[in-house]
Order: C-alpha cells, then sequence, then structure tokens
C-alpha cells in the first residue's frame, strides 16, 4: 500500500517537474519566472498568456460567456367539464403558464462577474400546462442574475448589445419565457361550443450569450506600465493598489473614489499598462480598454523620465484609435508625473513638445506637487458648466 501511494507521489512530482520547465519555457520572463525581468517592449504572445494566467488568478472576471435558455411556456389544456347531470358542460380547460425569464438585476455590491464563471448554463424553468376546470398552469421560475452596474449584456453570435445595467436595483427582461399556450375554453364561439383544440406552449429562446463588465468611472488613467499610475491612485484616492518598479504591475483595472472640496467626488480607474502595439495583442492588449469607454475624461500619464513625451502621448493615442474611433471624443489631459524629477526649464521644453490644445498638468506623487492642481482640471473637464 505504501509503495502504492509513494509511486503516486513521485509521478505527480514528475508532471509537476515537466509543468514548471514548459512554464519557464514558454513565458520567456527569466530562469526564475519572475516579472520583474519582463521589458515590455519585447513580449512575445507567451508572456501574454502568463500575464492573462496571472490575471484570472486575480478574481477580477469581465467577460462571461454562457449558455442561456429561457423556459417553454406551457401547453393550454383540451378539457371539457362533466358534471353530476350534464356530461357536455362545455369546454373549461385552462391555460399554460408561462416560460421562466432570464432577468439581469444591477446590484452595486458586487464588481466583478466572477460569481459567474462556473455558472456555464443559464436554463429557467418551464411553465406547466393548464388543466380542468380553467385552471392555469404554474409559470416557470424565473433567473434572477446579479451583475455589477456598468454590465453589457450581448448575444454571442452577433455581438449586438441587448442590454445594459446602470443603476442599483434595476431589472431588465434578458431573454424572455415563451408565452403559455391558450386553453380550449378561449376558444369557445357560438357556433364552435366545444372547441377540440388548444394552444401549445411557445418554446424558450435559447442561445449562447455574452456579459462584459465596463466599470463605471469618471477619469481613466492611461498610460505606458511604470508610469505611475497606481502611484497616483493611491495618493489621491484611498484605494491601495500594489505599485512596484516593474511594469505590469497593475493587471486588472482599480477603481477609486477622490475626496474633491466641498463634498463633491468622482472617480478614477487605474488601467493595466498599455505599449506599442497592443491592438496586435502585445501585453496586455486591449484587453482592458472597455473599460475606459465610459469614462469621460482621459488622463494621460507620461513619466517625467520618458525620452520622448510627445511619442509617448501619439503611441498612446494610436492605440486608442485603434480600439475604437470612439475614445478619441472624450476629454484628454496629459499628467506628466514623477515631476520630483523635474525643473522648471525642463518643464517648459516639456510643455513646448506637447500638444498645445491639451490641458498639461505636472504632477509628483511622491512629493504631492501638482495634485490640487491635478483634482481642479479633472474636475472642471468633468464639469464644463461649472455646476
Ligand atoms: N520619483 C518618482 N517616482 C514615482 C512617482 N510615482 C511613482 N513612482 C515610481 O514609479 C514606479 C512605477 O509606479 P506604478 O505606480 O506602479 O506605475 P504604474 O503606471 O501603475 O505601472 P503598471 O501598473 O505596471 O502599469 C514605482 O517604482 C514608483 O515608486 C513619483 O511621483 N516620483
Ligand atoms: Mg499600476
Amino acid at each position: 500500500m505504501n509503495r502504492l501511494l509513494e509511486q503516486n507521489y513521485l509521478i505527480i512530482l514528475y508532471f509537476q517537474i515537466i509543468l514548471k520547465i514548459y512554464l519557464v519555457q514558454e513565458v520567456r520572463v527569466g530562469e526564475n519566472g519572475v516579472l520583474e525581468t519582463l521589458q515590455p517592449n519585447c513580449l512575445y504572445p507567451a508572456d501574454m498568456n502568463y500575464l492573462c494566467r496571472l490575471m484570472e488568478n486575480k478574481n477580477f472576471i469581465d467577460y462571461i460567456r454562457v449558455f442561456c435558455r429561457s423556459g417553454h411556456g406551457g401547453a393550454g389544456s383540451k378539457h371539457f367539464m362533466r358534471t353530476k347531470f350534464n356530461d357536455h358542460a362545455g369546454p373549461d380547460g385552462g391555460d399554460g403558464g408561462r416560460g421562466g425569464h432570464i432577468i439581469l438585476r444591477g446590484n452595486k455590491n458586487t464588481w466583478t462577474l466572477l460569481h459567474l464563471r462556473y455558472m456555464k448554463n443559464l436554463l429557467a424553468e418551464n411553465g406547466e400546462g393548464g388543466s380542468g376546470n380553467n385552471c392555469t398552469g404554474r409559470s416557470g421560475k424565473d433567473i434572477y442574475i446579479d451583475v455589477p452596474l456598468g454590465t453589457v449584456a450581448k448575444d454571442d453570435t452577433t455581438m449586438e448589445q441587448e442590454a445594459e445595467i446602470l443603476e442599483h436595483g434595476q431589472e431588465i427582461i434578458w431573454i424572455k419565457g415563451g408565452r403559455g399556450g391558450q386553453g380550449n375554453a378561449k376558444f369557445a364561439t357560438p357556433t364552435n361550443q366545444a372547441p377540440e383544440h388548444a394552444q401549445p406552449g411557445e418554446p424558450g429562446q435559447e442561445s449562447w450569450k455574452v456579459l462584459e463588465l465596463k466599470v463605471l468611472a469618471d477619469v481613466g488613467l492611461v498610460g505606458f506600465p511604470n508610469a505611475g499610475k497606481s502611484t497616483l491612485l493611491s495618493v489621491i484616492t484611498a484605494a491601495k493598489p500594489k505599485i512596484a518598479s516593474y511594469a505590469f504591475t497593475t493587471l486588472t483595472p482599480q477603481l477609486g473614489m477622490v475626496e474633491y472640496r466641498d463634498n463633491k467626488s468622482f472617480c478614477v480607474a487605474d488601467l493595466p499598462g498599455i505599449i506599442e502595439g497592443a491592438a496586435e495583442g502585445k501585453g496586455l492588449g486591449h484587453r482592458f480598454l472597455r473599460h475606459i469607454e465610459r469614462n469621460p475624461v482621459l488622463l494621460f500619464v507620461i513619466p517625467a523620465d520618458s525620452n520622448d513625451h510627445k511619442k509617448e502621448f501619439d503611441i498612446l493615442v494610436k492605440e486608442l484609435e485603434e480600439y475604437t474611433e470612439e475614445l478619441l471624443h472624450k476629454q484628454f489631459i496629459i499628467g506628466v508625473s514623477k515631476s520630483d524629477m523635474l525643473d522648471d526649464e525642463l518643464k517648459e521644453a516639456i510643455v513646448k513638445e506637447l500638444p498645445k490644445d491639451l490641458p498639461v498638468v505636472f504632477f509628483s506623487s511622491f512629493t504631492q506637487q501638482g495634485l490640487v492642481q491635478l483634482k481642479d482640471v479633472l474636475w472642471a473637464n468633468l464639469n464644463p458648466e461649472g455646476e
């Protein structure tokens, strides 16, 4: 017995070693498999796989594909009443019950689709058939899916948007259950007092559907990895994102609320870094750009120590454009981070490089310099009428 266990243990160990060798070969992130050695500009698809695997462990799920079927309607009943003294008392077949709906419900207490991750099939209950004595069948139970605010429901084949949840408690019947059939009592007419037919119930709808989360924030932070986005989020909000001096520290979007003056506040979303070629799938690709689709203001975070600030800004804009041109209609603000490294002369030189028609703010999360001004500019752009 002990020998058998020992053998099993050795087999498991062997597979673990093979798996480790495979991972290290595949990810190309150095012998110890640590991300610190990752150079953002030479990411391979395999690196991306590795990043995606890490991302999945973060419990932030923003995309779910699920098979849905609403309930079939119950059949109407064909029934004739018989009483003690009347064998032909007329039709009394009741209607069938409706099939269960699949309903989306907004819930502000959930912020990812993680709880739906293992739900591969959503099958609503069928309606029950009608019965004699004009009894209507019971309707199938509806399925309620609690989703975070900002969730969009789509059809998997056409990718057409079918529903969007924006408020807490909002309910949308996403997939309608089939209508119950009418019983034969409904078909009685003066000329046909004993109808022999009743309607069958309508079938439910079934197909593969997609739920996509697009987080709701006012300002989106866009920038290369290591630009200082998360550090900014950590100093202007109470959020505690991971900060480190290597690329792709942030693997999932992070949200934080900025407390502005007079009890006003706005929401900022820190996104994983974008690199040149994201459209072709480099780095984390465009996977997270959907989270800035709804942000009215985009803050481009460009580090002071960048070799070419204008080029960095242009690459970011180009990547956004490749994702969707609609992002270009948003309000852009340029924030030069790590400005503690700059003196006035350098600041002037950088301003000259950058586009003249966009607001440029220099800030440092370390020294807190420029943060008040940055919040003012963000607020002014979020509320152009000055409300
Ligand atoms: N000197 C200086 N360094 C900063 C400042 N803000 C951030 N850093 C440093 O820049 C490095 C990257 O900071 P992060 O905030 O993790 O950068 P990020 O843009 O979130 O990076 P990713 O999550 O990888 O996209 C860290 O080592 C920070 O300590 C700053 O204001 N001044
Ligand atoms: Mg970060």
